[in-house]
C-alpha cells in the first residue's frame, strides 16, 4: 500500500482516486523536501516557502468540504497523505495534521457560519497558519487541570494563562485555545495581532527539529464574543474530539517514517559488504529484517482498517489510541534497529534515519503517551478508570 512495502498486497484495495493523492504527496516529498530536510533538522529551522506549495496539493483542508474551500477528501485519503509526509519527516505530517485536525476541524464542528467562511478558505490555501493550545506546563498528560482562564467580560473575554510545547506557535496566524469559563472549557479563536499573545519560539529542542514549536503566552488578552467556538460547550470533549483526528493521523505517519527505515536498512545491508559478504547474508541480520518488515506489514494492516471504520463512521476512540500507540512504538522500534544496521552511518542526518528515530521521541509522547493510550484502552477492557 505504501510504496515498495506491500506485503500483503493491500495497493489492490485502494480506490484510484486514493493512489492519486497517495502518489503525488510521495513525489512531492522527494522532490522538494528530502534534498533539503537534513539541513533544515540541523539548523532547527522550516521553510515556510513550503506551505503554498503543500496547500497546492490540496494537503490543508484535506477533508474540510469544497464549499470551504477544502479537498472534501475522506479519512483514508487523509491517512495515505500522512504516511507519505511522514516517510520524509515527522515534523512534516505534524504541519498537517495540526492544521487539519486540530485547527480546521474544531472551526468546521464548534464554529458559526462566520467563522469558517472567515477562516477555513485562507487556512486552505496556508494563508493562514493554526495552532492548537491545550497542554500547559502544569497540564500535559491531564488537560481538564488547566490553569487558562477566560473571563466574561462585556463583549468578549480575558484570556490569562500559558500554553507550552503547542507545534507551529511561532509561525501561526491563529490559534484555537482551550480555557476554563465558569460553564466549564471551552475553545477560542485567537488572532496573531491580539494584545497581550504572543508565542515565543522553544528552542534546543532535539526531536522534530523541522517543525516550529512554541510557547502561547496569554497575558489579559481580549478575546471578542464572535472568536468564542459557540459550538464548544460539551466540555473536555471538544478539544477531545480534535486528538482523535489528529492522532488517527499520527498512527498513519507512524507507518511512512517505520517503512522508510526498514527500506533504508534493507538496501543498506544488502550493498554494504564485511568479512567480504553483504550484511544482508548473515542470518541475525535477516532475522532483524524480518521483524521490522512483519511489524511494518501489522500496522499497515491496522491503519488501513481502522481508516475505512473511521470514513463510516465506526471507528471509536479507544481504537485510535490502539494505533497510535501501537504505530508509533513499532515505528520507534523499526527506526532504532535501523539505525543499528546502518552501524556509524546510522547517526548521520545524510542518511535519515536517526531524524526519524529523534522524531519517534516526540511521537509516541505527544497527543498522549504510550501509557495514557495503555490505560484509555485498559480503561475500556475492564470498565475500571485508572486516572482518577
Ligand atoms: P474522560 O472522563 O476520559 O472524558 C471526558 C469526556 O470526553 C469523552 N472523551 C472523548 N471523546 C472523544 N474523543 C476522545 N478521544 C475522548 N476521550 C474522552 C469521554 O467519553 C467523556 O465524555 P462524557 O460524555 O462521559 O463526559 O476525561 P479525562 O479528563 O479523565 O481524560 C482522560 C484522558 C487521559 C483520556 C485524557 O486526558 C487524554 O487523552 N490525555 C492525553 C492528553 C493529550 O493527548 N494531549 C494532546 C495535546 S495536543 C498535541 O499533542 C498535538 S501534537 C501535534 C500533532 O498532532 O502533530
Ligand atoms: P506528563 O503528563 O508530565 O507525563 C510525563 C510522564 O508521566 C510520561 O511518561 C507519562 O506517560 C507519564 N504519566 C502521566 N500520567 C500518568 C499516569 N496516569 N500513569 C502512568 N504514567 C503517567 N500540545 C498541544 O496542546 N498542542 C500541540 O501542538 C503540541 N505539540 C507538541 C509538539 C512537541 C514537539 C511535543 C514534544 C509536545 C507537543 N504537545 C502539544 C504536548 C504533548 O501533547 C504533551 O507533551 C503530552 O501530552 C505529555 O504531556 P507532558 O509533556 O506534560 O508529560
Amino acid at each position: 500500500m505504501i510504496k515498495g512495502v506491500d506485503f500483503m498486497i493491500m495497493e489492490e484495495f485502494l480506490a484510484e482516486e486514493e493512489k492519486i493523492i497517495r502518489d503525488t504527496t510521495r513525489k512531492f516529498v522527494e522532490k522538494e523536501v528530502l534534498p533539503i530536510i537534513g539541513d533544515h533538522y540541523d539548523k532547527g529551522t522550516f521553510p515556510t516557502e513550503l506551505i503554498p506549495k503543500i496547500a497546492q496539493l490540496g494537503l490543508l483542508g484535506i477533508t474540510t468540504p469544497p464549499e470551504y474551500g477544502g479537498a472534501g477528501a475522506s479519512y483514508f485519503s487523509y491517512g495515505l497523505a500522512c504516511q507519505e509526509l511522514e516517510w520524509c519527516d515527522s515534523g512534516l505530517r505534524s504541519l498537517v495534521s495540526v492544521q487539519n485536525s486540530l485547527c480546521m476541524y474544531p472551526i468546521y464542528t464548534y464554529g458559526s457560519e462566520e467563522q469558517k467562511e472567515k477562516y477555513l478558505p485562507k487556512m486552505c490555501t496556508g494563508e493562514t497558519i493554526g495552532c492548537f493550545g491545550l497542554t500547559e506546563p502544569d497540564a500535559g498528560s491531564d488537560p481538564a487541570s488547566m490553569r487558562t482562564t477566560a473571563k466574561k467580560v462585556d463583549g468578549g473575554w480575558v484570556l490569562n494563562g500559558n500554553k507550552i510545547w503547542i507545534t507551529n506557535a511561532p509561525i501561526a496566524q491563529i490559534a484555537v485555545v482551550w480555557a476554563k469559563t465558569e460553564e466549564g472549557v471551552r475553545g477560542f479563536i485567537v488572532e496573531r495581532d491580539t494584545p497581550g499573545f504572543e508565542t515565543p519560539e522553544i528552542k534546543k529542542k532535539m526531536s522534530l527539529r523541522f517543525s516550529p514549536t512554541g510557547e502561547i503566552v496569554l497575558e489579559d488578552c481580549f478575546v471578542p464574543d464572535e472568536n468564542l467556538l459557540p459550538g464548544s460547550t460539551v466540555g473536555m470533549k471538544a478539544p477531545f474530539s480534535c486528538l482523535n483526528r489528529a492522532r488517527y493521523g499520527i498512527a498513519w505517519g507512524a507507518v511512512g517514517a517505520a517503512a522508510f527505515c526498514f527500506e533504508k536498512a534493507l538496501n543498506y545491508t544488502k550493498d554494504r559488504v564485511q568479512f567480504g559478504k553483504p550484511l544482508a547474508s548473515f542470518q541475525l541480520v535477516q532475522r532483524d529484517l524480518a521483524d521490522m518488515f512483519t511489524e511494518v506489514t501489522k500496522c499497515q494492516l491496522l491503519v488501513y482498517r481502522l481508516g475505512r471504520l473511521f470514513d463510516e463512521g465506526r471507528a471509536s476512540h479507544v481504537m485510535v489510541s490502539m494505533a497510535k500507540k501501537t504505530c508509533t512504538m513499532t515505528a520507534a522500534q523499526v527506526a532504532r534497529k535501523a539505525r543499528e544496521l546502518l552501524g556509524g552511518n546510522g547517526v548521520s542526518l545524510e542518511y535519515h534515519v536517526i531524524r526519524h528515530l529523534c522524531n519517534m521521541e516526540t511521537t509516541t509522547t505527544y497527543e498522549g503517551t504510550d501509557k495514557i493510550h495503555s490505560l484509555i484502552i485498559g480503561r475500556y477492557l475492564t470498565g475500571i478508570n485508572a486516572f482518577r
